[in-house]
């Protein structure tokens, strides 16, 4: 049938199209060889669902000029603001086209149907992946982020601590109280917010994106036993930057890879703070920054500013401290020593 044959040639030609785009999206935005081998083995797949129709008869049916639909604009067609923009464009027209093929290929011979269908499946799932990814490594590069818990508050009051490390130069805090139960720490975290607004500095909150939200934090914070960023971005979508714990180049490859806006990178060195049985240490980090297209990081575990020098010959941008700030009898000045060592 020539109609259902037209189908064909047009449905694939746009499937194969958005294919493209979604792969060089992959490869020069994301720098991501994992999705662009998805999208190129993808657009393979495609091929091969079609490859019992013959070519010729294929391309014999093909009428451009005749087409009554290409001079029907959609409104918007030409209007694209981000490379995410472009990508919900191929991501929609990719799905629509495949459903279109498939229905057209259930009655022309050659055509595999069900092989579309699964085609169709993975591309739903490349499409999610593809557009998390995107939306991650949304945070700034911080240069110090303060974890704020009180236990750990020796010589002050944790608020105290808390207003005094802004004062010192820190431009995040992080809450961090595992034993604080729900509604506590959500008053802890709307305080946080409303004393860091002035200063401009982020709040981000350990483990509970539920909290985060609550008090209109910038971010949670999660590690390898919490909720996963799909997980988070299940409750908050693009509301939280999300930040992931990793310890190696090949954890941080996968915390971008799952479209997390910035990676904790440790620990550097031993602490106290946190059961940390393997030392990630500066060589950890170093080839965590040698990664294309790497996450904002804030590397963490026993950094101090008398320890701090080897992690500025790694080329450490941002670092994340907890005891030598709350412990110090003078935050202000122990962030101010920690900021000089990193340099403006
Ligand atoms: N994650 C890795 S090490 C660490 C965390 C939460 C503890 C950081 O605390 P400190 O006191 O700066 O070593
Ligand atoms: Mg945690």
């Amino acid at each position: 049938m020539l109609g259902a044959m037209r189908i064909i040639d047009a449905a694939s030609n746009r499937a194969r199209e958005a294919l493209r785009t979604l792969e060089d999206i992959a490869r020069f935005v994301l720098d991501d060889p994992d999705l662009t081998r998805r999208v190129k083995d993808l657009r393979h797949d495609l091929a091969t669902s079609l490859a019992g129709i013959d070519a010729l008869r294929r391309l014999a049916a093909r009428d451009t000029p005749g087409d009554v639909g290409t001079s029907i604009k959609a409104s918007g067609e030409f209007d694209r603001s981000s490379v995410d923009d472009i990508a919900a464009a191929a991501g929609g027209r990719l799905t629509e086209a495949l459903r279109s093929l498939e229905e057209a290929a259930k009655c022309v011979a050659g055509a595999d149907a069900r092989a579309v269908e699964r085609v169709r499946y993975q591309a739903y799932t490349l499409e999610r992946d593809l557009r998390l990814r995107l939306a991650g490594g949304r945070a700034p590069q911080w240069r110090l982020c303060v974890l704020i818990t009180e236990s750990l508050c020796t010589h002050l009051p944790w608020k105290e601590v808390a207003r005094r490390s802004l004062e010192g130069g820190a431009d995040c805090l992080q809450l961090r109280e595992k034993s604080v139960e729900g509604g506590l720490l959500a008053d802890r975290a709307e305080w946080l917010v409303r004393m860091a607004r002035p200063f401009g500095a982020s709040i981000i909150v350990n483990d509970r994106p539920d909290v985060a939200l609550l008090a209109g934090a910038a971010g949670v914070h999660v590690g390898r036993h919490d909720l996963s960023v799909l997980q988070v971005r299940r409750i908050a979508g693009a509301s939280l930057l999300v930040g992931v714990s990793t310890s190696s180049p090949e954890e941080a490859a996968a915390a971008r890879a799952a479209g997390a806006d910035y990676c904790g990178i440790g620990p550097m060195f031993p602490t106290t703070t946190k059961h940390k049985p393997i030392i990630a240490g500066p060589e950890a980090l170093k080839a965590c920054l040698a990664l294309p297209g790497m996450l904002p990081h804030l590397a963490i575990g026993g950094i101090t500013p008398d320890t701090i020098g080897p992690l500025l010959a790694a080329g450490v941008r941002g670092v994340a401290v907890s005891s030598c700030v709350c412990g110090s009898p003078d935050p202000a000045e122990t962030c101010r020593r920690l900021r000089a060592a990193l340099g403006s």
